[in-house]
């Protein structure tokens, strides 16, 4: 409603940035063409198995040729900014040596057409794309890969600091480390839970080492930045175990990355319950200076929160193997296709506690959105009243941690287009923008509709 929508506007501070997320694995497809060379994801998509209903990114969004026109419906769409990831194997084939002109181009290209448009470009650098060289060299569990990665950032500041302000060295390290080397569950496909952890740090190490050389080389004032993906952790109650089942959830989901970033250590209770687990984080002397080189802004992407607990189903605290238990119960909230209960207290809760626990340091919300089953009608136009309740709810929520005193500094929806979701393949949905594969025609859903709405009037207040 237009009451509705002028509250929540209201609970948004002047200059708050809207914008659209996208990544480049997700979105570009052309895997093969000037000079890019396979990355873990090309790898992981042909492991029988792996991606839902056999998909891969080898054409995507075909954003890689229809990139201006995706650029325009940005701008029709009215946001005042974009954040786009950089493909590392186009930029720097094989992970290593000078950078690849043609692959640079297209970013060149991209940023140009931006700029053009009014449009402020928001550089990702690494949104999962390892080179497969480098895994085959051991991956993110190596250390050599942090200082691939920063001689790859450099590569990318070089040939766009010209033009680009706003730096994002890491997106969802957690997803990078957890999911690809413990879990198994995204590239490479690892399950080896120590060199998870060794990811962990060496993921952080690139990120310092990257912002102190792009802060070096910077030729004026930059902002630079890395986007987590963090949650609030629920105890399920006040019993013991299940507020220390809560605290070590949100030990190794967000303060194992904030404290590093922000404090130069990292939490002394995630490093006990790790070495009760035999894991010892391979920090050597000096990385947690570089690791807490300041940054500018801190990019939080948000999709749900959870309730742990501390007992297993027969009630026991230790499990088999002696180590505490964790497990997740239902908050009982209503779910999105990828089965994720909607939260959004959680995401007031969550701001609220970094600007508790992490002072000083401004937010920008780099994603937020939701999966649904859309229903196009006959001309391809998405009524996904879901979706926008999703987009309200959210609203709300960052306006209500900005009352309760956060520093938040806009809204980047996720995401531009519907997309390869990881292991999920197309059959997730989570476009503000309807994607035909078939046809590669965009419709612009409902929810593509309301987001203009709310930022004209914003900007109008
Ligand atoms: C993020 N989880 O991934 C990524 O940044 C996007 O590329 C992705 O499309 C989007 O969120 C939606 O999934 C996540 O399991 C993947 O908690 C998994 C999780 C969180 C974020």
């Amino acid at each position: 409603s237009v009451s509705g929508d002028a509250e929540l506007i209201a609970g948004l501070p002047a200059g708050f940035r809207w914008g659209v997320a996208t990544s480049a694995y997700q979105i570009e497809g052309a895997v093969a063409v000037d000079g890019r060379t396979p990355s873990i994801w090309d790898t992981y998509c042909r492991v029988p198995g792996a991606i839902d209903n056999g998909d891969t990114g080898d054409v995507a969004c075909d954003h890689y040729n229809r990139m201006p026109a995706d650029i325009a419906l940005i701008k029709e769409l009215g946001f005042d900014t974009y954040r786009f990831s950089v493909a590392w194997p186009r930029v720097q084939p094989r992970g290593k040596g000078p950078a690849n002109l043609a692959g640079i181009a297209f970013y060149d290209r991209l940023v140009d057409e931006l700029l053009a448009q009014g449009i402020d470009p928001w550089v990702t650098l690494y949104h999962w794309d390892l080179p497969q060289e480098l895994e085959d060299a051991g991956g993110w569990p190596v250390r050599d890969t942090a200082y691939r990665f920063a001689d790859f950032a450099m590569l990318v500041f070089d040939a766009l600091s010209d033009r680009v302000d706003t730096w994002t060295t890491l997106n969802e390290p957690w997803c990078s480390a957890m999911l690809g080397y413990a879990y198994g569950a995204h590239a490479p496909g690892r399950r080896e839970y120590p060199a998870a952890l060794a990811a962990v740090h060496h993921l952080l190490l690139g990120h310092g080492l990257a912002t102190l050389q792009m802060r070096e080389a910077a030729p004026r004032k930059i902002d630079i930045g890395i986007t987590l993906n963090v949650a609030t952790a629920y105890p399920a109650s006040d019993a013991e175990p299940d507020v220390d089942a809560a605290r070590r959830a949100d030990g190794m989901g967000r303060r194992i990355y904030l404290d590093p970033l922000v404090h130069g250590q990292y939490p002394a209770d995630v490093v006990a319950d790790l070495a009760a687990e035999g894991v010892v984080l391979p920090v050597e002397e000096g990385d947690l200076e570089l690791i807490s080189a300041p940054i500018d802004v801190l990019g939080v992407n948000y999709y749900f929160s959870q309730k742990f607990t501390g007992y297993a189903e027969d009630g026991r605290i230790v499990g088999d193997d002696g180590l505490p238990i964790s497990r997740t119960l239902p908050l009982d909230k209503p779910r999105t296709a990828m089965d994720w209960e909607i939260v959004p207290e959680g995401f007031t809760d969550l701001l609220v506690s970094i600007a508790r626990d992490y002072p000083g340091l401004p937010m920008v919300i780099t994603e937020n959105g939701s999966a649904f089953d859309d229903h196009p009608d006959p001309t391809g136009f998405v009524d996904d009243t879901d979706r926008v309740t999703y987009f309200t709810t959210h609203l709300a929520a960052v306006a209500a941690a900005i009352q309760q005193g956060a520093d938040i500094r806009g809204y980047l929806a996720w995401s531009l287009l519907d997309n390869f979701e990881w292991a999920y393949g197309y059959a997730k949905r989570f476009g503000i923008v309807r994607v035909d594969y078939e046809s590669q025609t965009r419709t612009p859903k409902a929810s593509a509709l309301y987001l203009k709405s709310l930022a004209e009037q914003h900007r109008s207040q």
